[in-house]
Order: structure tokens, then C-alpha cells, then sequence
């Protein structure tokens, strides 16, 4: 630049105030700079943000509508007492989670709530730029290019029994076997009043006799239909199963715009669709599951391959949850991935889908865990904790269940899962595994050293958890693990037979003299949820004591007697009181995992057996990848010929 000298004026005096200039017009850039950042920080609501950021980047993600349904599993076990509102508790009046919380009153049916998604911006920049693996690279054109070339037929001769045992795990026990038929009653129940009021919407609610949409699986629909594949299936519902099958077929919509749970998405579409496929062979099921998974890759272009929990299944684009703190992501949604991915690059032989979840594997493998816990929120930029939070139920719970499952699903060769699990379990023992004054075994939760003595209905699913890692803890351990599980199963029973309907509530407390009660109103509620069956079926199974069947079946006549309803099941919202006030929704996983268990504890052994069969987190079956088997050329030579 050239500088022409001014008359009047020095050299030295020019280049003052040149410079002098210079420097206000940095602090105006530097000012300018920083009003734009600023508008991050303001609530979405704010216009200025509006107009000054493009759509995408602020849209608010809309997740757990007001209905209850919602609010529910997307968040998977939110506790009202948190500041983060995972809460699906029903309580009245609580201003704080209001709107972020489920709210079962009939009345208050439709009120759709948004939650602002609390999207760190500029990860998003980041992670638009991050540059593709080699692999990624390779492979991101088509990733379901080779999915022709699974072999089914070789699949199922590698299982070691049939799938539907001897005689459909028919239980030769009579008494047994009329427990086990109205289950299945119970299901065609549930299944008819679905189809007749709610056919194609995600559930039904069975006291206003319509169907229910919500908001945590995009534009997706028909969850109660793709959960119930399986369950229908397994329980000989074949009428029912093809009017299913036939919606898969011709309204499944997979092209469908809409912000959807990652994780919801994956554990009931994904999990559904696979199950179906490996049970059936129906090439219908693997073509939708493997266009589905590819419309959930780009949840992981992040800075550390973490994803967010939000995707947009049409554009890509993703988010962190508005109330997960500082934009992290949570253990429990992105640690509850990996079952249906590596079965996603079984049935494509394209690795990006393992190659996805063996990344957040190491990096959780290698971080720093405090006492050697592992907290709830994640940042999937910095890949550090963002709150030292630990819990066996909500937040974290199908995390630990996806380990000694990754395990066992690889036929007992992944070994960093089982080192990571056992590991966990360790923590988890010497941190949070408490004894009651009156002798029960129950997990508290940790914030950040400090006990909190409440143990959630979700995480009474680790009796089950804990059963089906025995075997194969340390050999010294092994009776300790099975004593560990029973316990807590035990626990889990009492907190439904302390109530006035034998039905659980979904947090339950040992202070303050509590003894697996819920001492908070908004904790008493009960929505239809699995996990204390799940650990009586998974008890059962292992130990055959027979009270797991008595249990069992003190669970069923209980639902009987106040979840049914006219046309439907429906949750209630006090497990205390007999004159129950129902919260109008059959969640979709009452039939995909509450009656599936129930149904299995009542069959024999041979339905679905456990050495071919892992469930996902929401019951469905995934067989065991015996890689020895299905690469042997003599089995392949075998199915071939058949
Ligand atoms: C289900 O969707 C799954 O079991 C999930 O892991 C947790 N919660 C619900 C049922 O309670």
C-alpha cells in the first residue's frame, strides 16, 4: 500500500493515526465479531437469532411432545429431580420441567411441547468439516451396496438350535401354559384395539380410542407396529404378523423428514427391523433396516465421532438435546448403539456401521473415568464428561447392558467389551451398590461422590444384566454375580409389592425410612415399563426358581386389573392408590418388550435360546455372530446345496 504524505502533517504524525485507525477499525471488527457470537447464546425464541442464523442451525428440535409418550424414551429414564428434563414423570405443578416433562392428564392430550435444542453451533461448523476416514471415504457412496450378500440360509445353520424351539416353547407344565396363552391373549388385546384405533400412528391411546404421533421418531411411524413384528411372530400371531409385514411393506416410510431420537430410532426401528429379518428371512425387512441405518450416518460427523442425540432423518443435520448440559451427548443414547450396528455391517458387508460404534467404544475405553464410573453427558466435541452424573437407570443404564452384550453377540470374542463391562461392574459395586437398613441389595445413584439413595424402575433391567454376565466374570466371582442379580431382582419385586396395585413406581427410595417405596408424588406412576419382567424372565432362565414365574405372574394380574382398560393397556399415574387414574397411552414397548418377556418366562427355554440369541434394549432378539461358522467354506457348501 502506498502512503502519500498529507500536507500539514508528519510523517511520524500520519502513521499515528494510521495506526490509530487501524486499531479502532480491529476493535470494531473484534466488536462485530462478538455481537454475532453472542447471538448463540440467546434463546431460540429470541427473533434477532432467528433472522441472523439460518434455519437450520437454530431450529428448535422437537422432541417429547407434552403427551407422555414422548417424553419418555427419548429420554430414556429422565428423573424429575434432575435439572435435565429426561423427566416422564406425570407430576402436576412442577414449573421448572413443565415443559419438558410427560404429562400423562387425558386433558392435557395434544399439547405439543418443544424443546429448544441446546445445540453447541459451532460444533456443528466443526463437524461439517471433520474429513472422512479412509474407509468412510470409501464406502459413503453407497452403504448398502453389498447387502445382497448375506447369506441367510448359512446364518441359520449356524445357529445351534432352532430359533422357535422344539414345539414354539410350549411349556410342557399345564398351569404354565395357560399363564403363557393369556399373555398371548393380553398381546392380541393390545395389538387389536392398536389396529382398529391407532393403525400407522406410533401408539395408541386406549381411553380416547385414537392413535398418537408424537415427536421422537421424526416422521417415522407405525413403532407400535414395527415393535410388535417380533413379539407377534414368536407368539404365533400370524394374521397379525402380515397385516404388519404388509404395512412394513407398503406405508413404511422411510424418506420422511423430522427430528428423531437416534437412539429411539435405532433401538425399536432398527432393532425391530432386524429382528424380523434374522427370524423370517424376509428380504423386505433387511432392504427397509438397511436404508434406515444409512439415513442415521451422519448423526456421527462430529468432532469425535460422538454422536448428538437428535437427527434429521431427511437432511442429516443433528443436534445435542436442548437440556443435555453444554450440548453433550448421553452415555446412555450413544452407548446403546452398537448390537444393531455391527449387525448393520453383518448384512451390508459395508464396516462403516461398526466402524462407527468401535470409535465411541475406544474412546470411552480410553478417558479418564472418575473412580472408574462412567458419567451420564459426554461432550461429542471435546470427547470429555461434561457433569460427573452416574446412574444404573435413567441416562446411563443400556450403556452397561450393551457391553456384556457386545460380548456375548460376538460369540465371546470381543474382549474390550468384556474388560470394559467387568470394569464398570467393579466401579459400580464399590460405588454404588448399597445394602438398606432393612437388608435390601439396591444401586444408588452419584453426583459427582455423593450418594443419591433412589433407584429408578429402569434400572431394575440390571438384575438381568448382571445374571447374564455371571458365567463369565472371574470364576471366583461368578456365584457372587448370580447372588448380586437375585438380589436386586428381589429388590425390584419388593418395590411392586409394597404398593396398593402390585405394579412398581418408576423411582423408588431407601432415606428417610423409605424402604423401596416412591416418597415423591411424581415418582409413583407406572407406564407399562419392562424392566423388573425383564430381570424375572432372564432369572428364570438362569436359575429356574420358580418364584420368577410367581413373580411374573403377579405382574399380569396386575396389569390385568388396572392397566386394562376398555380398549387398550394404559399406564396409571399412582401405583399407590387402587382407585387408579390412567394415563391414556400403550407405549409401543409393552408389546415389543413387557409382553415379550412375560411370554418367554411362561414358554420353555428352547423359545429364542440364549445361546444364539442376545435382546436388544427394547426385547428384540439378535443372534449371535458365530464368525467361524459363517465363514467356513464345508457350512457354506452345506446351505448352498439346500
Ligand atoms: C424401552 O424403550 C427400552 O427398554 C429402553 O432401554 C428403556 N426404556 C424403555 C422401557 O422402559
Amino acid at each position: 500500500m502506498v502512503f502519500r504524505k498529507l500536507p500539514g502533517v508528519s510523517a511520524s504524525g500520519m502513521g499515528l493515526r494510521l495506526s490509530q485507525k487501524f486499531v479502532f477499525l480491529l476493535f470494531l471488527s473484534g466488536l462485530v465479531t462478538l455481537c454475532f457470537g453472542a447471538l448463540f447464546f440467546l434463546p431460540d425464541s429470541v427473533r434477532l437469532k432467528r433472522i441472523f442464523l439460518s434455519k437450520t442451525e437454530i431450529q428448535p428440535v422437537t422432541v417429547g411432545s407434552g403427551s407422555e409418550n414422548d417424553a419418555r424414551e427419548h429420554l430414556k429414564r429422565p428423573n424429575k429431580d434432575q435439572e435435565h428434563p429426561k423427566a416422564m414423570t406425570p407430576a402436576k405443578g412442577d414449573n421448572k420441567l413443565k415443559s419438558l416433562s410427560r404429562k400423562p392428564s387425558v386433558s392435557q392430550e395434544g399439547t405439543e411441547e418443544r424443546l429448544a435444542a441446546g445445540k453447541a453451533h459451532e460444533d456443528l461448523t466443526l463437524s461439517r468439516s471433520k474429513p472422512e476416514s479412509a474407509s468412510e471415504r470409501a464406502t459413503s457412496t453407497d452403504h448398502g451396496a453389498n447387502s445382497d450378500t448375506f447369506n441367510y440360509l448359512k446364518f441359520k445353520s449356524c445357529l445351534l438350535k432352532p430359533p422357535l424351539g422344539r414345539d414354539n416353547g410350549k411349556p410342557g407344565d399345564p398351569k404354565t401354559n395357560e399363564r403363557r396363552e393369556r399373555v398371548k391373549e393380553m398381546m392380541k388385546f393390545a395389538w387389536d384395539n392398536y389396529k382398529r384405533y391407532a393403525w400407522g400412528k406410533n401408539e395408541l391411546r386406549p381411553l380416547t380410542r385414537n392413535g398418537h404421533i408424537g415427536n421422537m421418531f421424526g416422521g417415522l411411524r407405525g413403532a407400535s407396529i414395527i415393535d410388535s413384528l417380533d413379539t407377534l411372530y414368536i407368539m404365533g400371531l400370524m394374521e397379525e404378523y402380515n397385516d404388519a409385514k404388509e404395512w412394513v411393506q407398503s406405508s413404511l416410510d422411510l424418506t420422511a423428514n423430522g427430528e428423531a431420537s437416534l437412539f429411539e430410532v435405532n433401538i425399536r426401528y432398527v432393532g425391530g427391523l432386524l429382528s424380523a429379518y434374522y427370524l423370517t428371512g424376509e428380504e423386505l425387512f433387511k432392504n427397509k433396516v438397511v436404508e434406515l441405518g444409512e439415513k442415521l450416518l451422519p448423526a456421527f460427523n462430529t468432532p469425535t465421532g460422538i454422536p448428538r442425540g437428535v437427527i434429521n432423518l431427511g437432511s442429516g443435520t443433528s443436534w445435542s438435546w436442548g437440556w443435555a448440559s453444554a450440548g453433550s451427548s448421553i452415555l446412555a443414547e450413544f452407548g446403546t448403539l452398537h448390537l444393531e450396528f455391527v449387525h448393520l455391517s453383518e448384512l451390508t458387508n459395508n464396516p462403516i456401521y461398526k466402524e462407527k460404534v468401535m470409535n465411541i467404544r475406544k474412546l470411552l475405553n480410553k478417558i479418564e473415568k472418575p473412580h472408574g464410573l462412567y458419567p451420564n453427558f459426554l461432550s461429542p466435541v471435546s470427547g470429555n464428561w461434561v457433569q460427573h452424573h452416574v446412574s444404573i437407570g435413567g441416562l446411563g443404564d443400556s450403556f452397561y447392558e450393551y457391553l456384556i452384550k457386545s460380548y456375548l453377540m460376538s460369540d465371546k470374542t470381543d474382549d474390550d467389551a468384556k474388560a470394559m463391562y467387568y470394569s464398570a461392574l467393579e466401579a459400580i459395586e464399590a460405588n454404588l451398590v448399597q445394602k438398606s437398613p432393612g437388608g435390601l441389595t439396591y444401586m444408588a445413584e452419584w453426583r459427582g461422590g455423593i450418594l443419591d439413595h433412589k433407584m429408578g424402575h429402569l434400572a431394575c433391567f440390571s438384575g438381568g444384566m448382571i445374571g447374564i454376565g455371571a458365567d463369565d466374570g472371574a470364576p471366583e466371582k461368578r456365584q457372587h454375580y448370580l447372588d448380586l442379580a437375585a438380589e436386586i431382582t428381589h429388590t425390584c419385586h419388593e418395590s411392586y409389592t409394597r404398593s396398593a396395585t402390585k405394579l412398581g413406581p418408576e423411582a423408588f427410595r431407601f432415606d428417610s425410612g423409605a424402604e423401596a417405596t416412591a416418597t415423591r408424588l411424581s415418582d409413583r406412576y407406572y407406564i407399562l415399563r419392562p424392566e423388573v419382567i425383564e430381570s424375572y424372565m432372564y432369572m428364570w432362565r438362569l436359575t429356574h426358581d420358580p418364584k420368577y414365574r410367581e413373580w411374573g405372574w403377579e405382574a399380569v394380574e396386575a396389569l390385568e386389573t388396572h392397566c386394562r382398560v376398555e380398549s387398550g393397556f394404559s399406564g396409571i399415574r399412582d401405583v399407590y392408590t387402587m382407585t387408579v387414574s390412567h394415563d391414556n397411552m400403550q407405549q409401543s414397548f409393552f408389546l415389543s418388550e413387557t409382553l415379550k418377556y412375560l411370554y418367554l418366562l411362561f414358554s420353555d427355554d428352547d423359545l429364542l435360546p440364549l445361546e444364539d440369541w442376545v435382546f436388544n434394549t427394547e426385547a428384540h432378539p439378535l443372534p449371535i455372530i458365530r464368525n467361524g461358522c459363517l465363514q467356513d467354506e464345508a457350512t457354506q457348501d452345506k446351505t448352498l446345496s439346500e
